[in-house]
C-alpha cells in the first residue's frame, strides 16, 4: 500500500466531514511529557481529573500494542456569542466558558474520529485503532503539539495558527505507518500576559499549570469553595476562559465552522436566580448536552450563589434564604448563608441569625458566622 498516497486521502477526507485540522505523529514515547506529568504529580499541581497512569499517559503501544501512528484532529469552536444578553442589575447572569457552548463536544469529535475509522477500515480492512476525545490516557494536547496542529503556549494551551487556542483535540492511536508532521513553531516570545492576567496565579510560569489553583478546575469542584477563591470566581459557573482571551494569539479569532457549537444564549449565559431552584428533570434537559454539565447540578448551583453574593444582588435575598433554611445539602445551604451575609442587608443578617438556631450541620454553621461577619468590615 502507499502509506503517503493513504495519508492524503484522509487528509482530503477528514476535510469533507468538517474537521478542521488533522495531524499526523510517531507513536515514540512522550518523554518529555511523562517528565512533566511526574512533576506536577509531585508538587500537587494535578487536577485529579486525568485518566490512566504516567506511563499509560506517555507511552501510546501500552494503549494499542500494534501501534504505529496518532492522527490528531482539532475542531474550532466560536470565541463570540452573538446577540449575547447582558447581565444587568436585577437580572443577572452567569456564564459558562466557551468550550462548553453548544453541543458537548465529546459527542462532536466522537462522531468525527467514527466517521475517520470507518473511512480507513473500508480502505485498510486490517487496521486497528484506538480513538480518545479528553477522557483517554493520552494527553490531547501533547498528542497535537507533535502532530503539528499547534504549539503548547504559556497559558498550556495548544495554539493554532489558523483558530487560536480555541480548538477542542482528539486523536486516534492507529497501527498503519503513516508519515509524521512536523510540529508547529512556538511564537510566545517573550509575551507573557497569560501568566501575568491569572486572576489565581495559577499559572506557575509559562507551559506550568497549578490546576488546584485554577478556576477552570475551581467552578468544578463540589464541596465549600475556599474563601480565597469566592470573589475571584466571578459570575463564572463553569470553566475559565481569562487565559485564552487575553491572549493575543487569539485577536480576531472566532470560527462558527460548526452548527453543534453555536451557544443557545439563554443555556450559555443563563438567568442566576432561576438556577437556584430549577428541578434536577429540567437541569437534564437544559444543561444536560452541555459539557459543563458533566459535575451535575450543585457546583453549578454553588457557582451561581457566589455569583449573585458578587453582584450583591438584593433581589435574590428570598431565595437564598429559602435555600439556607430548607436545602438538602450543606454546601448549597452553607454558600447560600456566606452570599447572604456578603450581600449584607439587615434582613440578610437576621435570616442567617435565626436560620443558627435550627443548622446543625458545623460546616454550615461555620459559613453562617463568615456570613454574619461581614457586619463588621
Ligand atoms: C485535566 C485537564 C484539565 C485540568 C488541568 C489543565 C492542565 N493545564 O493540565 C483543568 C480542569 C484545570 C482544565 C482546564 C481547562 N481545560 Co482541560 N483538560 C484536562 C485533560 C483531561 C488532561 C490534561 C493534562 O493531562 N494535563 C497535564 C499537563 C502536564 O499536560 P497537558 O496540558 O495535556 O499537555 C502539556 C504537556 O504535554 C506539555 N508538553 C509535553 N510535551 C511537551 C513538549 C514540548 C516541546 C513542550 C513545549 C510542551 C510539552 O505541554 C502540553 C501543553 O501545555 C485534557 C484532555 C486530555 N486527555 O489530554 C483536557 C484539555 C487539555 N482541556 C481543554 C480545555 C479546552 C480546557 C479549558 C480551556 C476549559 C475552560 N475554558 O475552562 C481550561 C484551560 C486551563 C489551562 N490553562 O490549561 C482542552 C485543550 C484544548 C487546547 N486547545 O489546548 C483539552 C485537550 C480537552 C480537549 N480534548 O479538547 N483541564
Amino acid at each position: 500500500m502507499d502509506f503517503h498516497q493513504f495519508k492524503e486521502e484522509v487528509i482530503a477526507y477528514s476535510k469533507e466531514i468538517g474537521i478542521d485540522k488533522i495531524g499526523f505523529a510517531s507513536v515514540d514515547v512522550f518523554g518529555e511529557l511523562k517528565a512533566r506529568l511526574k512533576r506536577q504529580q509531585s508538587l500537587g499541581y494535578q487536577s485529579g481529573f486525568e485518566k490512566g497512569s504516567v506511563d499509560e499517559r506517555s507511552e501510546p503501544t501500552r494503549l494499542l500494542p500494534e501501534a504505529q501512528s496518532i492522527i490528531s484532529i482539532a475542531l474550532a469552536y466560536p470565541s463570540k456569542m452573538n446577540d449575547a444578553p447582558k447581565s444587568k442589575k436585577g437580572d443577572r447572569r452567569g456564564i459558562f466558558a466557551r468550550a462548553s457552548w453548544g453541543r458537548d463536544y465529546h459527542d462532536v469529535l466522537r462522531d468525527k474520529l467514527n466517521q475517520l475509522g470507518s473511512f480507513l477500515k473500508e480502505r485498510f480492512p486490517e487496521v486497528e485503532l484506538k480513538s480518545m476525545v479528553d477522557t483517554g490516557e493520552l494527553s490531547d494536547r501533547a498528542v497535537a503539539e507533535r502532530a503539528g496542529i499547534g504549539f503548547s503556549g504559556k497559558n498550556c494551551a495548544i495554539i493554532t495558527p489558523e483558530f487560536g487556542s480555541y480548538v477542542y483535540l482528539g486523536e486516534m492511536v492507529t497501527n498503519i505507518p503513516f508519515e509524521p508532521d512536523e510540529p508547529v513553531d512556538d511564537s510566545c516570545g517573550d509575551c507573557n500576559i497569560c501568566v501575568d492576567t491569572c486572576p489565581t496565579d495559577a499559572l506557575i510560569q509559562g507551559g506550568q499549570l497549578n490546576a488546584q489553583r485554577c478556576i477552570a478546575f475551581l467552578t468544578q469542584t463540589k464541596g465549600f469553595l475556599e474563601e480565597e477563591y469566592r470573589t475571584k470566581i466571578g459570575n463564572r459557573l463553569y470553566g475559565c476562559d481569562t487565559c485564552q482571551t487575553v491572549c493575543p494569539k487569539n485577536k480576531k479569532k472566532d470560527f462558527h465552522n460548526h452548527e453543534e457549537f453555536e451557544p443557545d444564549p439563554e443555556i450559555a449565559k443563563p438567568r442566576l436566580i432561576p438556577l437556584l431552584s430549577i428541578s434536577n428533570r429540567e437541569f437534564k434537559e437544559k444543561f444536560g448536552p452541555i459539557s459543563g454539565s458533566w459535575r451535575g447540578k450543585k457546583p453549578i448551583q454553588r457557582n451561581a450563589i457566589l455569583a449573585l453574593a458578587h453582584y450583591r444582588d438584593e433581589t435574590a435575598i428570598s431565595e437564598l434564604i429559602r435555600l439556607m433554611e430548607q436545602d438538602p445539602r450543606p454546601v448549597i445551604r452553607g454558600t447560600a448563608a456566606y452570599g447572604l451575609g456578603k450581600i449584607g442587608t439587615r434582613e440578610c443578617y437576621e435570616a442567617i441569625e435565626s436560620a443558627k438556631a435550627n443548622e446543625h450541620e458545623e460546616d454550615v454553621l461555620f459559613e453562617m458566622d463568615k456570613g454574619l461577619k461581614f457586619q463588621e468590615v
